[in-house]
């Protein structure tokens, strides 16, 4: 692991915002990820091959393949501990994207019954087109519409559900195979919880029959959870459409109260951003001395109103901590997923009110608000006059936004991107098939403070376009793409020429930005959208994913429905399983022969691009295109 880990005395040779920012943090005596990982390293050797079990007392194990501690208390070997843990791993993720899609399907409900006045259908059109998907009526008028939408996708959290109502998207070849091995999701909330069940001591013991589990758990996710998420926050606040927006630590404004809305789901930080735009509430602002209310993103819920509504980005997972030490964000707005605990006390250094917002995710320490559908209005706005009076406490001597903005390009949801192409794939098709696009990528997820920050995303990116191949970009790789300057039409320069020139032609970037990382189901929709329309299953179509910097459970969850999608995935660091040489071999090798596809795990991203090139050649070659 030594090659992956970046000492953190290295962080004060980082350029841009990133290093500056450190710099500043060092002098002001504050501590970072960076430094809490200097003083976790080396890091537990056991935990990192998935071989130490703490599930249960007669424990906690360490395995020692081939000495004398080769077993557990209980007899679980190497292989099935280490299949056990990266159940359990695959398991937290997909709940967390999945509780996520849950919290959207309770808001249309609430919209559809009409106890809730806060929000509302934005994209009736969509929600017609889903009804008429699940089968469900769409003549009544549209809050009974909602209703029994969100009636149809809660009955897929359960168990005697009539099955997914997005398996309907899945090409017929792969949801033969997903029967044939008996892991086709049968409820979003079922899978997981059989994960648990099944990793308890003494139930499921094959290793092999687990890691297929782990497989449907996380299908349960990318076509279940994830794919509510996505498609409900697009009816609920609408689908997103090009546009242009900025990105990085200058989108906070000296003159303006800043308030950055942190976490995953859109239910809360579009209410902030609406009561944002309050004019009683602006007043009180210019009452304090400031030009306006400026609302930008973190994480995930930046991307959601990054989409949606053009609001600006101003940093992604390892830039959270370093935005507070900026000395101008008045509050940090959470609801959860990715938020570190160290927020709160980062915070407490500076004016920053640290605010959460769910029931789920408590944080001591923080300013606690518990958002409903029904109250979320209203606390909205208790919340920003409170960022508004934390103006009033900011230390000039602290303030620093060491760089400009970056302008970028966001929005390409399907219907953006087929819209474009005259409502149907076909141009998609011609293009790949002309070698005008080779191939496409989805570069995803996180950063990770063991890896140089952005550098992996940035790299195997502009490896792949040079090579004609589209990159799809979603969740924390965003504001990487973007500083890049990936995510504007002018990076199309950086791209092969044949790329290039359909970029010129249609005014897009060589990267498109398509959402959040619930919003990776968007990309299996156009995967299934494109091997239904050439007639193959997923696993045939040229395409790939990537994780360069990945560190969540989520994803772990992403990159497998992937990869049990059909979708060969790259990841820049490996899983916790290399403790079981049977385990990485499926994952790496075994499940092509499986589900016809695997996983690549490669720290160097230029080599990681070639192999993603020559495995969107051979299947180039395998439809009869050229390499
Ligand atoms: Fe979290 Fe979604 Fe990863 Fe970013 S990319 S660090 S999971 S916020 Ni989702
Ligand atoms: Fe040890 Fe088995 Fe208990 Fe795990 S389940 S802690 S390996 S005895």
């Amino acid at each position: 692991m030594d090659e992956f880990f970046k000492p953190s005395n290295e962080c004060s040779m980082w350029t841009g915002e990133t290093g500056k920012l450190i710099d500043k943090a060092r002098s002001e005596g504050i501590t970072l990820a960076w430094d809490r990982l200097a003083k976790q390293t080396p890091q537990c050797n056991f935990c990192e091959m998935g071989l130490s079990c703490a599930k249960c007392v007669m424990g906690p194990c360490r395995i020692i393949p081939g000495l004398d501690r080769e077993k557990g208390v209980c007899g679980a070997d190497a292989d099935l501990t280490v299949a056990r843990n990266f159940g359990r791993f695959v398991a937290g993720g997909s709940a967390a994207h999945s509780d996520h899609g849950r919290d959207l399907v309770e808001v249309l409900y609430e919209i559809g019954t009409g106890s809730t006045t806060a929000y509302s259908v934005r994209d009736e059109a969509k929600l017609k087109r889903l009804a008429e998907e699940f089968g469900l009526d769409t003549k009544g008028d549209i809050k009974a519409i909602a209703k029994s939408v969100a009636e149809r996708l809660f009955a897929d959290y359960s168990t005697h559900g009539p099955g997914l109502a997005f398996l309907g998207r899945v090409p017929k070849a792969r949801l033969d195979l997903w029967n044939k091995l008996s892991i086709t999701p049968r409820g979003i909330d079922r899978e997981p919880v059989e994960m648990l069940h099944r990793t308890h001591m003494g139930v499921d013991c094959d290793p092999v029959s687990l890691c297929l589990h782990a497989a449907r758990t996380s299908l349960s996710d990318g076509w279940g959870g994830s794919m509510a998420g996505t498609e409900l926050s697009d009816v609920i606040f609408g689908t997103p459409a090009p546009g242009k927006t900025r990105v990085n630590l200058g989108v906070l404004k000296k003159d303006m109260v800043n308030i950055l809305v942190h976490g995953h789901s859109p239910v809360v930080s579009e209410m902030i951003l609406a009561a944002s735009a309050d004019p009683s509430i602006l007043d009180q602002a210019k009452k304090v001395g400031a030009v306006g209310i400026n609302v930008a993103g973190l994480c995930c819920t930046g991307n959601e109103l990054l989409m949606r509504r053009g609001i600006p980005l101003a940093g992604n997972h390892m830039m959270t901590e370093l935005t507070i030490v900026t000395g101008v964000v008045e509050t940090i707005v959470a609801d959860y997923q990715c938020i570190m605990p160290s927020l709160v006390n980062i915070s407490q250094c500076y004016h920053t009110k640290f605010v959460t917002t769910s029931d789920k995710a408590h944080f001591p320490g923080a300013d606690t608000y518990h958002f409903t559908p029904h109250n979320a209005r209203e606390l909205a706005g208790q919340v920003v006059l409170k960022a508004v009076e934390a103006f009033t406490k900011r230390d000039p001597a602290k303030i620093n936004i060491p760089v400009e903005p970056v302008e970028i390009m966001s929005g390409f949801s399907n219907e953006a991107i087929l819209g474009a192409l005259g409502g149907t794939p076909n141009p998609l098709i011609e293009a790949i098939k002309a070698g005008v696009v080779r191939g496409a990528v989805g570069v995803v997820g996180c950063n990770n403070p063991k890896l140089r920050q952005d550098e992996q995303h940035v790299t195997l990116t502009k490896e792949l376009i040079k090579k004609d191949i589209l990159v799809l970009v979603t969740g924390c790789a965003t504001s990487a793409m973007g500083k890049a300057g990936l995510l504007v039409p002018e990076g199309a320069s950086m791209a092969g020429q044949k790329l290039a020139g359909l970029c010129q032609q249609l005014g897009i970037p060589p990267v498109l930005h398509v959402g959040s990382c619930v919003d990776n189901s968007r990309i299996l929709q156009l995967c299934a959208v494109l091997a239904n329309a050439i007639g193959v299953d997923i696993s045939a179509l040229p395409v790939a994913a990537s994780a360069p910097e990945w560190y969540s459970e989520k994803a772990a969850a992403i990159g497998l429905y992937a990869v049990a999608s059909g979708i060969t995935t790259h990841l820049g660091l490996p899983p916790m399983i290399l403790g079981s040489q049977a385990v990485t071999k499926l994952a790496v090798s075994g499940l092509n022969d499986v589900v016809g596809a695997a996983f690549i795990v490669e720290p160097d991203p230029i080599k990681a691009g070639e192999l993603i090139d020559n495995h969107i050649g051979q299947k180039r070659q395998a439809l009869g295109l050229s390499f």
